[in-house]
């Protein structure tokens, strides 16, 4: 049968859970159905939401601490009938976390689709092994930089700054998701002025540079606007799809004539993600849901740099989008943030060689310039996939010996 199966970890103030998941399956689906006549019951018995597993938790001292009471913890497992929503995720979210996202302590951890309604939706259109086929990049994770310092700076600014990242050797570049149209480096212009480089660089370098630019505006205009992007020879899309939404993104991904990849960013998704109690699990979010419509890449803070995630919540985001169990195309984790070529070993080690390296800072704060920041982390890479430790590789990489005495070759607690 069409479902879907939504995981809802809940902190209730009563110790009876089942009643509590029996509750959420009535109350999200056919309501008060005990009270109807006999016919409607027997109608109803199809949609009604069906509980399916119940685990009790320990309890969280510092949830306890928070609410000041003891409140019991729990998994809930309900599955919802294909027969209630329309197959796309605003129906589907609706359905399973709609007004119960308004109405307690229960944060929305996994959903999990049946074959049939997993069907409906695009996953990438490139996925890992497409983005790797079109870079001619296999063996080793890829390496992308940010542009950064772009507002209020025009297109000569735009065209040193991009040729310099890709002389360093990185496989992409993406615009900063802060980047918007404006009149000094417009979207059109950025486009152009980026084959243009890119052109001239692959020549020197004999390596391709991809470049994702921001796709922004108003979202009845982006479907043109990625048409005129791939029209004017852009090579991916950055997509702050958080802002817009789940089934923005897969609109795009699903469109004949919008042929490049798409980046998903994480922006304005910290509203939704991190307490314990409320809100949506990030390896469902920036995860499951990023890969089912259609991201090609996923960004997401990684456990150790500016801005990070728990290590469990970004291995489980990386989880999602890599596993074989869900059968879409794979899509890239980009564990971001704070990253410089010191960590290289470590985001090696965690997300392994299907994963992107990605540095805004960790690049253009290199003492030689974005050119020899790029080269550091390419180095240790290198370094890294022939057993080397990253101490080994600096003897020979003036490039990275100048990064590690910068920023040091340790993880940041
Ligand atoms: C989680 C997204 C990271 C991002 O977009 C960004 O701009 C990072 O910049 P750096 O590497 O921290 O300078």
């Amino acid at each position: 049968m069409s479902v879907v199966t939504a995981t809802y970890l809940v902190h209730d103030k009563g110790t009876h859970l089942e009643k509590k998941a029996e509750s959420i399956a009535l109350g999200l689906t056919v309501g008060t159905w005990t009270d109807l006549p006999e016919l409607e019951k027997e109608q109803l018995k199809n949609h009604k939401g069906r509980v399916v597993e119940v685990t009790e938790l320990s309890e969280d001292e510092k949830v306890n601490a928070y609410f000041g009471e003891k409140r019991s913890r729990g998994l809930l497992k309900i599955a919802y009938p294909a027969a209630n929503f329309s197959s796309d995720l605003p129906a589907i979210l609706t359905t399973v976390f709609g007004k119960l996202s308004l109405d307690g302590e229960v944060k929305l951890v996994d959903l999990d689709f049946s074959e049939e309604l997993l069907s409906a939706f695009p996953g990438p259109s490139y996925g890992i092994d497409g983005i790797r086929k079109v870079l001619g990049v296999h063996g080793r994770p890829l390496l992308m930089s940010i542009f950064k310092g772009m507002i209020g700076r025009d297109l000569t600014f735009f065209k040193k700054q991009l040729k310099e990242q890709a002389l360093g050797g990185v496989d992409l570049v993406k615009d900063d998701e802060i980047l918007f149209d404006n009149p000094l480096t417009s979207f059109d212009e950025r486009i152009k002025a980026a084959v243009e480089v890119l052109k001239e660089t692959e020549e020197i370098t004999g390596e391709k540079t991809l470049y994702a630019v921001n796709l922004t505006g108003r979202t009845y205009e982006l479907k043109d606007k990625a048409k005129r992007a791939v029209e004017l020879g852009a090579s991916a899309l950055l997509f702050n799809v958080f802002t817009y939404g789940l089934d923005v993104l897969q609109s795009l991904a699903e469109d004949p004539d919008i042929t490049i990849p798409i980046m998903a960013h994480p922006s304005f998704s910290g509203a939704m993600t991190p307490s314990k109690v409320y809100g949506i699990a990030n390896p469902l979010l920036l995860g499951k849901a990023l890969r089912v419509v259609g991201a090609d890449f996923s960004l997401f803070p990684s456990p150790y740099g500016s801005v990070a995630l728990k290590k469990e919540e970004a291995l489980g985001i990386a989880e999602e989008l890599t596993t074989d169990e869900i059968k879409v195309k794979r899509s890239f984790p980009v564990p971001s943030a704070g990253i410089h070529p010191g960590l290289t070993p470590q985001l090696i080690q965690d997300f392994g060689i299907d994963s992107v390296i990605n540095a805004g800072g960790g690049i253009h704060g290199h003492p030689g310039g974005a050119s020899e920041g790029g080269k550091a982390f390419r180095d240790a890479i290198d370094g890294i996939l022939r057993d080397e430790s990253l101490e080994e590789t600096a003897a020979n990489s003036e490039s990275l010996r100048a990064a590690l005495n910068l920023w040091g070759g340790a993880v940041k607690a």
